[in-house]
């Protein structure tokens, strides 16, 4: 067998293998996976683990193809959970922005200066608060398997911000969803919201002075390049969810539902992990954005946070009737207890 035929043997034997796994399961033969954003973020390199180690531990059976950069919903990033309600999407690796549009208790993480580090952020999701997020999410047709991190979303503009009035008239962008409008607003900035794919074309032709986004996404999209200053704010949490479509759940054997809940919740695991790097406690990436990419990275003392928490109060106040005040009071509770 002369070598071209020889490697065209071998790849249809392996080919061949998963093909007559999923026609022997009755599966698609394609499972759809939505991500926003693109594959050099811990969030999009999440859901290429998750595509392979599934397709391995169901020996072929289940062909994730993930679809990255919004592809799924045509850059309409608040509509992601509509697809998986639908089975258009199969499963998703998903914003809690995103999904605040459907599940408006999702809302609890976009409050404003409400989560001061990842410990409270952690301590809700464990607690009371977490599972009953995760309940509402599943009674609205989608599982949710894991949480996971986008990240706290600091500021990133062309302009040094340390105060309120540092951000008059700020043209920011901000995700098409109501509480993060009203917090820029409520802050004198000037806010424009779009989806991430239209976020990007602006930023490189200027047309907005700065956005906000956890600093996780900075390098993979060479942010650095184009908004010199972030500032460290924590004005908001953006975790994850791995989902998957009630629909798709449904068409799942035991057995591979197992196998799909135990490897979503070790490839986040790692992912929540990834996101947070250099966050917590040494700061490795701040220091990098400043040393390696020459960025302002302006860190707000307690008493500066406070003025911007001052003046998104009625911004939170408001919210808390929306999502629940049962339910905020719960969380506050338990963020406070963290601290301690
Ligand atoms: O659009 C954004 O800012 C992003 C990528 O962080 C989300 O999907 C919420």
């Amino acid at each position: 067998m002369d070598r071209r035929a020889f490697i065209g043997t071998l790849a249809g034997g392996l080919l061949a293998a998963p093909l007559a796994a999923e026609a022997q399961s009755g599966y698609k033969p394609e499972f759809k996976m939505s991500v926003v954003v693109n594959e050099e973020t811990a969030w999009g390199r999440a859901a290429i683990r998750f595509a392979d180690a599934v397709r391995h531990r169901t020996a072929g059976r289940i062909q994730v193809k993930n679809y990255f950069n919004g592809q799924l919903f045509a850059d309409r990033q608040t509509t992601e959970f509509r697809l998986l309600q639908q089975g258009e999407a199969d499963f998703a690796v998903g914003s809690t922005i995103n999904w605040s549009p459907q599940v408006k208790e999702l809302n609890l993480f976009a409050m404003p200066f409400m989560f001061p580090n990842y410990g409270a952020l952690d301590a809700v999701q464990v607690g009371d608060p977490g599972s009953r997020l995760l309940k509402l999410v599943e009674h609205k047709g989608v599982v949710p398997i894991a949480w996971g991190e986008n990240g706290f979303r600091e500021l990133n503009s062309t302009r040094s911000v340390r105060r309120p009035e540092d951000l008059q008239g700020l043209k920011a962008r901000v995700v098409g969803v109501p509480i993060c409008i009203e917090v820029f607003r409520a802050l004198g900035a000037n806010p424009v919201s779009m989806n991430w794919g239209e976020a990007l074309t602006a930023f490189h032709q200027g047309t907005v002075d700065g956005h906000e986004n956890p600093l996780a996404l900075i390098i993979p999209y060479r942010l650095w390049e184009i908004q010199r200053h972030v500032t460290l704010w924590h004005y908001a949490i953006d975790p994850l969810i791995l989902a998957v479509s009630g629909k798709t759940w449904m068409s799942l054997s035991v057995e591979d539902r197992n196998i799909v809940r135990k490897v979503g919740e070790e490839v986040m695991t790692v992912q929540k992990r990834e996101a947070r790097e250099g966050l917590e406690r040494d700061m490795t990436l701040p220091t990098t954005l400043q040393q390696l990419y020459g960025m302002e990275v302006v860190q707000l003392s307690p008493a500066d946070r406070q003025a911007f928490r001052q003046k998104t109060r009625i911004v939170y106040n408001k919210w808390a009737s929306e999502i629940g005040v049962e339910l905020v009071h719960r969380a506050e509770r338990i963020v406070e207890d963290s601290g301690r």
